[in-house]
């Protein structure tokens, strides 16, 4: 009985499948990029060191079916400090770390190389924009309880 009506309701759903919130089994099935971590209070005691910036960061996840260019997004905070990406492509699957510190970029390892924490340890916004400006994904967070957030 249970499954004749959860049916029904997916039949509904897929008749007005453009009026409902609810993303319907094709976008779900599409996938996006999306903001995906952000572990805001790095270990142990901030001596702004390199290797304690760099246990600051932020991920970007592509669960789309085909690789993303994210040449020009921006990735920002919500004091507006801004990581730009050169030229950088993000695979199928695939999740990209953008720390705070210095270091060699990789295919998976991005550097902000930045002297400072950008990611506030009690709460912020992290937004992310394509290079037309249009805006992608955000994520928030509030707590000074754990130290990372899965957006
Ligand atoms: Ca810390
Ligand atoms: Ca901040």
């Amino acid at each position: 009985m249970r499954h004749t009506r959860s049916i029904a309701a997916a039949a509904v759903a897929a008749c007005f499948g453009g009026l409902v919130l609810l993303p319907s089994p094709a976008q779900a099935a599409k996938g996006s990029v999306h903001l995906y971590k952000i572990y805001y209070d790095s270990p142990g005691k901030d001596n702004r060191s390199n290797s304690s910036l760099n246990g600051e960061y932020v991920q970007i996840r592509n669960t789309t079916k085909s690789a993303v260019s994210l040449k020009g997004w921006v990735v920002s905070d919500k004091a507006n400090h801004k990581y730009v990406f050169g030229s950088y492509t993000l695979g199928k699957g695939k999740t990209v770390t953008i720390r705070t510190g210095k270091g060699k970029n990789t295919t998976s390892t991005r550097y902000q190389g930045r002297r400072a924490y950008v990611w506030n340890n009690d709460k912020d916004t992290a937004t992310l924009k394509k290079a037309s400006g249009s805006k992608v994904d955000t994520c928030s967070y509030n707590s000074t309880k754990v130290d990372y957030k899965v957006c």
